[in-house]
């Protein structure tokens, strides 16, 4: 060991137990002693000693001291190379980039996603892997098992800060670190993605504006670079561009009730033919069209995929996915185009497997998340070109190609109800009881709804097998109805404190295609609430979001 390199001794934590996207904390949690340093050590120690990482993230509060620390860790462990990004920013896609063209080991990425920020907010961090894919469940729990039982870590004597305000090459002793240009790389990335050059004329069209609301998270650098310098839009184009610790005070998350801006400027000037919000680290977005016209991300994904032929990059197209609890109305244009479509559980962790052994091009979930294959994540400002690119090609409005394509494959109504910062004995008990209940036959069968529309076929809970055969249980209890409608439950995975219940509803009519969303729904919601006695177990039947 260098003389550089002293072993500090430490106190394992019990709580370092990543969740559906990584191990996510209030920020007075991280700031504990030493526990960032367990975490990484951890990792460090989990992932067989990796050579190159890439280090950045989305800009929160705690991010610069938090690389810092990081680097003293990984540098003290004689890590050959870290590439980080100027001034620590990193969207999550481009980081997944950025991994797979440098070919690194793996990439720690300091992120809550669109959990708030601030000194009271939350801070987290994502572990990735060569392939650029969030860690599966068996790298995780490697490293959770590792943090329980870490008694020391390795931190160099003097501590080095490195200046990450310019591009530059650093040594400590063995270690290179290297502040690279984020941007560079994610334009090389999906430079072939586009027709550039088509999309560079429309958006010079003066009746073609749009606005891009980057919620002061960390896409804000992307996007002033594509549509500012590349396109030459108006600098009105881009709103919220600044990334914030706090995020301006709000949470960095692009829906209907918080990317309010984005929602109000649309109504106020119906000129505008095409609105996108993205989250903190710049991996979810939301489609808004013309006086804000709202795009479910189940409809988004299943548009583009009917629509993959305007993608350069989806020419050729083997196979879709969505997540379980994503409205299947995908499945329908896969099963068009004689193409698979695979269920996967929540967290994109599942689709990196598929998309890395290219079975899948174009996958997405409902919580406003949607990729392809030029990364292993999901990708914001991906999914905005891919639309720009189809209104492009195609020459009409959001608002007319979704109810197109309503017209020809039916709607699905869907709703996501969260109740947030819930009793967690009393979630665990409902859960418990609702699977008892669905795992049983005793629903099928049986009726519901006014005119006993709603026909249970089959109940359960939702199990997953990998490509390569690792099974995964409990993702999701369900009651599917005879017409395609669905009721699932599941617990969040990505909360700081308490428990949040999601429910997913949705309901699919082949022809009714016009009526408003959350009426066509409410049926269905009092059925839920009828099966699952979900008002009577955690005191309330008034979720806290809607999206
Ligand atoms: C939520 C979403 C899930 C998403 C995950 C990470 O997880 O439901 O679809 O993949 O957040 O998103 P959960 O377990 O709370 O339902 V992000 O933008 O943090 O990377
Ligand atoms: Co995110």
């Amino acid at each position: 060991m260098s003389n550089h390199v002293i072993e500090i001794a430490t106190q394992a934590y019990q709580d370092q137990k990543p969740g559906t996207s990584g191990l996510r904390k209030k920020v007075s949690v991280f700031q504990q002693p030493n526990y960032l340093e367990n975490f990484i050590q951890a990792i460090y120690e989990a992932t067989d000693k990796p050579k190159v990482l890439v280090l950045g993230g989305d800009g929160r509060f705690f991010m610069k001291e938090a690389i810092d620390r990081i680097i003293n860790v990984l540098a003290a462990n004689q890590i050959l190379k870290i590439i980080i990004p100027m001034n620590g920013l990193l969207s999550t896609p481009a980081a997944s980039c950025l991994i797979r063209s440098a070919k690194a080991s793996g990439g720690i990425i300091l992120t809550a996603s669109h959990n708030p920020g601030g000194p009271d907010g939350d801070f987290g961090i994502k572990f990735n892997t060569s392939t650029g894919s969030p860690a599966p469940e068996a790298i995780t729990e490697k490293i959770y098992e590792r943090s329980k039982t870490i008694t020391s870590y390795k931190s160099l004597f003097k501590k080095r800060t490195i200046d990450l305000s310019k591009y530059s090459v650093h040594t400590i002793d063995d270690t290179r670190i290297a502040v690279i240009d984020p941007i560079a790389n994610y334009m090389e990335v999906i430079k072939d993605s586009f027709d550039f050059g088509l999309l560079k004329e429309t958006l010079q069209q003066e009746q073609f504006k749009i606005i891009v609301d980057c919620m002061n998270g960390v896409t804000g650098p992307y996007a002033k670079h594509i549509f500012l310098e590349k396109f030459r839009c108006p600098t009105e184009t881009v709103i919220n561009y600044d990334p914030l610790p706090d995020f301006g005070g709000k949470h960095p998350d692009p829906n209907l009730t918080i990317a309010k801006d984005l929602v109000n400027q649309m109504k106020a000037d119906p000129t505008i033919q095409f609105g996108i919000a993205f989250d903190g680290d710049g991996d979810r977005n939301m489609v808004l069209g013309q006086e804000g016209f709202f795009v479910s991300p189940g409809d988004a994904l299943a548009v583009i995929a009917d629509n993959a032929d305007c993608i350069d990059q989806l020419s050729k197209c083997k196979g879709f996915a969505r997540s379980f609890p994503t409205a299947p109305a995908i499945d329908r244009v896969a099963a068009k185009r004689g193409l698979v479509c695979h269920e996967v559980p929540t967290g994109w962790k599942y689709f990196g497997e598929l998309l890395s052994v290219g079975r899948i091009q174009l996958c997405g979930e409902e919580s406003f998340g949607l990729g392809a294959s030029h990364c292993n994540e999901k990708d914001g400002m991906w999914a905005c070109l891919a639309w720009l690119s189809i209104l492009s090609k195609k020459r009409v409005g959001v608002k007319q190609l979704v109810e197109e394509h309503w017209k020809v494959y039916g709607r699905d109504y869907f709703n996501r109800y969260d109740f947030e910062e819930c009793d967690s004995v009393k979630c665990q008990a409902m859960m418990r009881e609702l699977e008892t209940l669905l795992t049983g036959r005793s629903l099928v069968g049986r009726k519901f709804g006014s005119k006993e529309q709603y026909e249970v076929v089959e109940t359960g809970n939702f199990a997953y097998t990998s490509p390569t055969g690792v099974k995964t249980p409990g993702q999701g209890l369900f009651i599917k109805f005879t017409d395609g409608s669905r009721i699932i439950v599941r617990l969040s995975g990505t909360g700081s404190s308490g428990a949040t219940v999601r429910i997913y509803l949705n309901a699919y009519d082949k022809d009714d295609i016009g009526q408003d969303n959350e009426t066509y729904l409410k049926e269905l919601l009092a059925i839920c609430y009828t099966i699952t006695k979900l008002p009577q177990h955690i005191g309330t039947d008034k979720p806290t979001v809607i999206t």
